[in-house]
């Protein structure tokens, strides 16, 4: 029996992924792998929708595939690859975008979060085109589901959209993905901030918790988080989000579920339940810290094992792109299979 497919991304915008990553995707990643036909690309094409340095580009797309097999991802066992390794990502997202309205893509809140930054005549098309390169990453694959956070969501949206634009034009092609969100992680808030999402690009250092942080840098933003009036821990979205926040991240680290948190903190103030929620997310990184660490160490046989996955994924992709190819209505080229 075919197993389902997924297909996740991550983008090599630093160097190190953060708590929100982890717990948003990247863990769901690890558990799916076991049970599905699993593809997960570090998306460096789409890092470059924002301006980049080519050094440090090359150094985090091996330092984000480094993590991803250090948190537990098996390179024998799900397909793990660089998204620029299979020219066919671009290809389709260019079919795509001739399917996709002007007003539809300007819909897109992330790049409208995004281009507000530093104001939409600076931002490039590249970043207003990508949820359309992220459509042809899911598409090319036949993907069921694509595990991500709640950020996402608005963009899964348009890759269904796509697909059934394309299968309605031209004939039944592409598989319609659904999201894979589970709610208890979709949002894992900033720590300095919890109004906005722990980001890569958007929060300040002490915002965010790194998966490649070291215990006492840990521990320290840990101590130092926002939280609220009062001194009882208690999950109250409303009153106490900076408390809620980080209970929602002790309960996904431990599993222990959350009243049963509030019920051992209750009243016994803020600083226990912050040391011990720092010692769950030291006890978390570490071994992922170091078998990183580990795999850097020896890039050339990290490299070799992204191109026997490009190789796997070039083969599922080229199918799919013969296909539309001749959907679309493009002549054959004769020296190709
Ligand atoms: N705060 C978050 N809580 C839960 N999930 C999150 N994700 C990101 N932030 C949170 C999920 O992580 C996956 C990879 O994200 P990405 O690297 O593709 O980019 P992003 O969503 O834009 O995340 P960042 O950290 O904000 O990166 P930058 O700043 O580079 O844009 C996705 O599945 C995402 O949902």
């Amino acid at each position: 029996m075919n197993r389902p497919r997924v297909l996740s991304g991550i983008q090599p915008t630093a160097d190190s992924f953060h708590l929100g990553n982890y717990l948003g995707a990247v863990r769901q990643w690890v558990a799916l792998q076991e049970e599905h036909d699993a593809f997960y690309c570090v998306v460096d094409l789409h890092a470059i929708t924002v301006p980049h340095d080519p050094d440090t580009l090359r150094r985090r797309s091996r330092i984000a595939a480094a993590q991803l097999i250090g948190a537990g991802l098996e390179p024998e066992r799900c397909t793990l690859f660089l998204q620029s390794h299979v020219p066919e990502h671009a290809e389709l997202a260019w079919v795509l975008s001739c399917l996709t309205g002007f007003g539809e893509a300007s819909r897109m809140t992330q790049f409208k979060d995004k281009s507000a930054k530093g104001g939409s005549e600076q931002a490039s098309v590249g970043l207003f085109t990508y949820p359309i390169l992220q459509a042809a990453d899911i598409l090319l694959y036949e993907a069921d589901q694509v595990p991500v956070g709640e950020d996402q969501r608005q963009h899964l949206e348009l890759t269904r959209d796509l697909a059934q634009r394309f299968n309605h034009r031209f004939g039944g092609t592409f598989v319609l993905p659904a999201p894979y969100i589970l709610p208890s992680v979709a949002r894992i808030a900033d720590l300095q901030d919890p109004a906005i999402k722990m980001s890569k690009s958007a929060s300040s250092p002490q915002g965010i918790v790194d998966v490649l942080d070291d215990p006492a840098q840990i521990r320290r933003k840990i101590a130092r988080a926002v939280t609220d009036a009062g001194r009882d821990v208690r999950a109250d979205e409303e009153n106490k989000p900076g408390i809620t926040n980080l209970l929602r991240i002790y309960s996904a680290l431990t599993g222990e579920p959350i009243a049963a948190i509030e019920a051992r903190y209750g009243s016994t103030g803020y600083g226990q339940f912050k040391k011990d929620l720092a010692e769950a997310a030291v006890a978390t990184f570490t071994p992922i810290r170091e078998r990183t660490e580990a795999i850097l160490a020896d890039t050339e046989s990290l490299d070799k094992t992204l191109a026997d996955g490009a190789a796997r994924a070039g083969r599922v992709a080229r199918e799919t792109m013969a296909t539309v190819r001749e959907k679309i209505g493009f002549v054959p080229r004769l020296d190709r299979p």
